[in-house]
């Protein structure tokens, strides 16, 4: 053999694997996107039971991604929840563990330097943006989104102003945008020429066309189907036996599945469907006691399946719908039970773009990389969750398949088997002192004492005089 050649040959072959070592960092700095819906139900989803609401592009994303039955939100109201996802903490850590109002407009800021998600991605260069609904801090408070790692954010920054769905005004960055013709009303009647959804999916659509050549982390906060029951269009459900308020739930549902399907259809349109993670989930459990007009008819808690809503730490509570999408990457049409949390998503999107994370910064969570493409859910100690509202802190930890509630720091903790009881209707504790004993321990040293965030319990009802 020529040697001349054969060095030739291993030459060609080492810049054959360079060049294609290059070209595949390049496939492998996805773009991520995650769609947070607000006070949506697990129930809710076509993919999870639901019969009456259509979801068909979401119903779609399960089909080609894969579908969670055990993925957790943070904590069970908006702000903390979303803190968590954003920062990669639970709320023994999280610096937001509560909803709390600021006046006019606003919530408790997250405090100067808390480290997200956006900040970590701005580090290998992506472009980033926050639309929809923040509720972090307004503007000129250390937790404005544009402190927060986004480049860009459009929509709602206070929760309570989102309570309108014909606000009279939005914001693009931090400039008001002024609606005219929108009443504002954050009642049960919302009336106007926009309708706020169609203003922030379209914003949205045409930030990541203009961004379609840059990895970009797109972090999309739909407020629906939250709080006010206001739509423009009942659609499907005009002429349905229901009430005014189930049609209005019902189609608010529908439009925010079909603001998901446009989304996923310009990723695919654009070809970048094989390059982008997208993970769909919920901030926080159903609104709705499952005997209320809207939990009663849509059965939102599958035939009680879960127990709780919106504000208990009950699995109706945490367990969300959760979707994640990348097709090529994703397995299609697998349904995991693995648990996961939303602490672990900045852990996941380091791995997954190469980020390191800058050493002072802690996260309670576990890449889902490996889980994501088809493995197992990580293995970890346990979750934790906490929230204080009412006057009382109410807190929760999970391990293995056993599940501890304590509605108060001075309650008795109840433990559950979440194997053989799922809707957490059989209270073990009294004949597991052992376990009991383990809850306690994890319930206490999950949590970092702080001065915002003392442990209370809630005052009994004072009963009024006659
Ligand atoms: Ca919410």
């Amino acid at each position: 053999m020529n040697p001349h050649r054969h060095g030739w040959k291993r030459f060609t072959a080492l810049a054959l694997s360079l060049g294609l070592a290059s070209a595949f960092s390049a496939v492998t700095r996805p773009n991520f996107i995650f769609i947070l819906s607000d006070d949506l139900a697990q129930g809710d989803v076509g993919a999870y039971g639901q019969k009456l609401i259509q979801t068909p592009n979401l119903d779609r994303m399960a089909r080609e991604g894969t579908r969670y039955t055990q993925g957790y939100c943070g904590t069970t109201v908006c702000a903390p929840s979303r803190t968590s996802l954003l920062t990669g903490l639970h709320m023994g850590h999280s610096p937001i563990r509560a909803n709390r109002e600021i006046q006019p407009e606003g919530q408790k800021p997250l405090p100067a330097g808390t480290f997200t998600v956006a900040k970590l991605l701005k580090t290998e260069g992506y472009a980033t943006a926050a639309i929809g609904k923040w509720g972090m801090g307004m503007f000129d408070s250390t937790g404005s989104p544009l402190k927060a790692g986004f480049d860009h954010f459009f929509g709602y920054n206070c929760q309570r102003h989102a309570h309108s769905y014909f606000p009279t005004y939005l914001y693009h960055d931090d400039r008001r945008i002024e609606l005219a013709g929108n009443d504002g009303n954050k009642g049960v009647e919302g009336k106007g020429p926009i309708y706020a959804q169609d203003l922030i999916a379209a914003r949205t659509l045409e930030w990541v066309r203009a961004h379609k050549d840059a990895p970009f982390f797109l972090y999309y906060a739909i407020t629906l189907p939250h709080a006010t029951f206001q739509i423009d269009d009942q659609g499907l459900y005009r002429n349905k036996p229901w009430t005014a308020q189930q049609k209005n739930y019902a189609a608010m549902v529908t439009r925010l599945d079909h603001d998901v399907g446009r989304l996923l259809d310009l990723l695919r349109e654009l070809g970048l469907d094989k390059n982008t993670l997208v993970m769909f989930s919920g901030d926080n459990g159903s609104s709705f006691d499952p005997k209320s007009e809207i939990g009663r008819l849509f059965d939102q808690t599958m035939g009680g399946r879960l127990r709780g809503f919106k504000r208990s730490m009950y699995e109706g509570g945490l367990r969300q719908a959760a979707l994640s999408w990348w097709p090529g990457t994703v397995p299609a049409g697998r349904v995991s039970e693995g648990p996961w949390a939303f602490w672990d998503y900045l852990p996941t999107v380091a791995e997954l773009s190469g980020a390191k994370l800058p050493a002072h910064v802690k996260t309670d969570g576990h890449s889902l990389a490996p889980f994501l493409k088809g493995g197992p859910a990580p293995v970890r100690d346990s979750f934790y969750w906490e929230l204080h509202e009412g006057g009382g802190s109410i807190q929760a930890a999970r391990w293995d398949d056993w599940k501890a509630v304590r509605n108060g720091p001075s309650q008795p903790i109840e433990l559950y088997d979440l194997k053989t009881d799922p809707g957490e209707t059989m209270d073990l504790a009294a004949t597991k002192p052992g376990l009991v004993a383990k809850a306690e321990s994890i319930l206490k040293s999950s949590r970092v004492d702080d001065s915002d965030w003392p442990l209370t319990d809630r005052k009994p009802a004072v009963k009024k005089k006659q």
